[in-house]
Parts: structure tokens; sequence; C-alpha cells
């Protein structure tokens, strides 16, 4: 169970003090047979008042290493968006488990700060811990063995090397498997309620907020505590799923349907 284990202190982001307000979006899932989706989150990008956004885990449907943003392509259109938006206001990203290859230098190109998962955001008077979800989810040990697996460093580098249509056609036979295998589980996991607390009550915070598991809700963990789970976005569903969360710095989280 090592792998899953929060650490021991969490690193704090101390908001901006003028920051009113954030934006937080998460499970995009963009890819180039989707422009609506893609539209729709540039075009959110370009207008939204919040004073920064955060990215929180699978922007991108699949991410197999910076240097795909050296040709042209649906890869270098979201790396234009991202370097636009983050010359608005400040841009935080924190790795999925589809996009984890997003590295330092698609940050410093793009001008955003890429985050720990999980970080502490101490916005006004609130603390919130920001997660993708997918280390929580501890059901699914198959899941969590291959996380161990491409987050270790010579399992990256061993990717990266690898010519970009190789890497291509390797994440598509991964995400392939992963279907494969959660048709056979027939179930997807969810957040384990007991590490949530535990994960909380280390970070000393009351409120988490992750993506991932695509259900929206908000759970009680109890004595005050709760998740706050964020809508995964797509354009071409009906109703379209475009959903932000606000946080205010008077400690608010309000949900905002963006209009399709
Ligand atoms: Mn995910």
């Amino acid at each position: 169970m090592g792998q899953a284990q929060a650490p021991a202190a969490p690193p704090v982001l101390q908001a901006g003090a003028h920051w009113r307000c954030v934006d937080l979006l998460s499970d995009l899932h963009l890819h180039s047979d989707d422009l609506d989706t893609f539209a729709a989150w540039r075009g959110h990008l370009q207008t939204t008042t919040a004073d920064a956004v955060f990215l929180l885990g699978d922007v991108f449907e699949a991410w197999v290493g910076d240097d795909a943003i050296d040709t042209p392509g649906f890869s270098a259109d979201c790396a234009q968006v991202l370097r636009e938006a983050s010359a608005r206001r400040p841009l935080f990203f924190l790795h999925g488990n589809r996009d984890f290859l997003v590295g330092d230098v698609l940050a410093r190109a793009c001008g955003f700060t890429l985050m720990a998962d999980p970080t502490v955001l101490a916005l006004g008077t609130q603390r919130w811990l920001l997660t993708h979800g997918d280390a929580l989810c501890l059901s699914d040990t198959d899941y969590l063995a291959f996380r161990a697996q491409v987050r270790s460093p010579e399992w990256q580098s061993d990717f990266l090397r690898r010519p970009l249509p190789e890497r291509e056609a390797l994440a598509r036979q991964m995400r392939e498997a992963s279907a494969m295998h959660h048709d056979a589980a027939g179930y997807a996991s969810d957040v384990d309620a007991a590490m949530a607390r535990q994960w909380l009550d280390t970070a000393d915070t009351a409120i988490m907020i992750h993506g991932h598991t695509h259900r929206p809700a908000q759970h009680d963990l109890g004595e005050g505590r709760r998740r706050i789970v964020l809508s995964d976005w797509d354009a071409r569903a009906t109703p379209a799923r475009l959903q932000v969360l606000r946080l205010t710095a008077s400690g608010e989280a309000q949900r905002l349907d963006l209009p399709a």
C-alpha cells in the first residue's frame, strides 16, 4: 500500500493577496477528435474573470512527451492555449493519470506552474486540498501498480527516449488495456473514504477537491470534513458537460456550468 501514501506534509500554495476567486477544472480529456470541447476550454481560459486557474489533471486524453509541441498539430494547439492563458493570469497544472508526462519543458514553454499532487491551496481564510484523485482509488490495485511503474523516473526516461509515433502507439495500447480492465472489473473504482480522511488530517485541511472519477458530487467525510468531486467535460454530450468549480476568497465553492 506504500504507493498510495500522502506525503507527510503536502506543499502549501499561498494565493495572491488580491485573489478574489479561482477556477478549478479537470478531466477535459482533450483530443483531436473533439474540437468542440477544446474550443469551450480555450474560450473559458480567454474569458474567465478568475484571478488564477488550476488544471487538476486529465486535461489531455494523452500526453506522450513535451516534444510533441515541436510539430504543428493538436498538442501544439493546446500549448498555445496554455501560453495565452498564463499570459493573462497565473495558471497551475497538476498531473492526472492520462497526462502525467506533462513536464518542466512544457511548463516553461507555456508559463504555467506544475504542482505536486496533493497540494494545499491557501485562499483567503480557507485551505483546500487539491488532488487528481487517482492515488486515492485504493480498490483498483492493478491501476495503482501501473501508476507506481509509470511514475518512476526509469520508466519515464525509457519511454521518452522512444520515437514520438512509437510513444503514441504505446499510449493508445495502454488506454485500450485500461478500458478492457474496467469492463472486466465491471465497476469504476472510487476514492477510499478512510484514505481521504487521512490525507485531509495530514494536510490539516477540511476540504478535498479532486476529479478523476467523473462523478461530480459532494461527500461528507465526518467531523466537518468534505470531499468535492469535479465534473468531467464533454461539449458533445446532451446536456453538455462544461463545468468549472469556482472557489472564492470568502471560502465558497460554486459550480459554474458554461454555455455549450
Ligand atoms: Mn483521471
